[in-house]
């Protein structure tokens, strides 16, 4: 038999809706997981067709040139606001927005309050990466006690600048929140796990159940000066106890749909 004719089977591949690109975000991010996650999601529910993605500031400002669906771009933190604005209305198209921390925790909580709170029907892929990556791994609102950053040298004192913001946990205590859960991005396990989460709170969406948020624990290689190994450990010893993994809100229609679908 020659190598031609030894049969293959194809296990992996890019998904549909990813375009054929090179990356710019560094080695080691784990963007690159979320992104395709999503995309795998978006494939799967061949729902490609019908979807709108909202951009926001940061290093997946440029998230447009990746997935291969229409995509607007949102000033920083407006990407609720406009991703309400467009399902309201495209109240049949699937809407979503993808967010960092610095943009959704930052000079946007009240927009992601609001739309939590007004039950829009849309969903948000949230990136914790612990800092401002795009911009020079600045301090965010979710950067962990004692971290070091450019703009906290000697570390975060929870004195002066507050204890970090666990957003999954605010925003799940707003009724109008349908689902709300924290994954993270650091193992192949907990990737998988990330998967099914996204796929759920597009599902959400899909069957009109109102607002689903995932909060994905994200590395940041560059900006935490490590290794991607480094970082995904440091993700796993350090970002875990402040940012437990869990289901924070899952309403009642949720539940229900969640047993549907086995
Ligand atoms: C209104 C406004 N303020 C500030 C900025 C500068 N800015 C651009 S990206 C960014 C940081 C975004 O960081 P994050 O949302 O954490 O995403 P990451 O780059 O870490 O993925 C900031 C502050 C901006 N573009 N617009
Ligand atoms: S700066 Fe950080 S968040 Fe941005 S692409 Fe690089 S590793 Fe990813």
């Amino acid at each position: 038999m020659t190598i031609a004719e030894v049969p293959t089977k194809v296990v992996y591949s890019r998904p549909k809706s990813l375009n054929d690109r090179v990356t710019h975000y560094c080695p080691g991010c784990t963007h690159g997981i979320a992104h395709r996650l999503v995309a795998e999601v978006l494939d799967e529910m061949g729902i490609v067709e019908d979807t709108i993605g909202v951009a926001s500031v940061g290093c997946s400002v440029f998230s447009y040139n990746y997935f291969d669906v229409d995509f607007v771009e949102a000033a920083h933190g407006r990407a609720p606001a406009m991703a309400t604005g467009i399902k309201r209305v495209y109240p049949d198209h699937i809407i979503f927005t993808y967010q960092g921390d610095g943009d959704l925790a930052s000079i946007g909580m009240g927009e992601i309050v609001g739309a939590a709170s007004r039950g829009e029907k849309i969903t948000v892929i949230f990136m914790n990466n612990a800092n401002y990556g795009m911009t020079g791994g600045q301090m965010a609102p979710t950067t962990l006690p004692g971290q070091k950053t450019t703009s906290s040298p000697t570390g975060r004192d929870v004195k002066r600048q507050g204890y970090p913001i666990q957003t999954a946990e605010l925003l799940s205590t707003l009724e109008g929140a349908s689902y709300v859960v924290r994954r993270s991005l650091h193992n192949n396990r907990e990737v998988r796990r990330a998967k099914q989460a996204i796929r759920t709170a597009f599902e959400v969406q899909k069957a009109g159940l109102g607002f689903s948020l995932v909060e994905l624990l994200s590395t940041c290689p560059t900006n935490w000066a490590m290794t991607p190994v480094e970082a995904r450990e440091w993700v796993e010893e350090r970002m875990l106890p402040v940012y437990p993994l869990g289901d924070y809100k899952i309403s009642a229609a949720v539940a229900e749909l969640n047993k549907l679908e086995g």
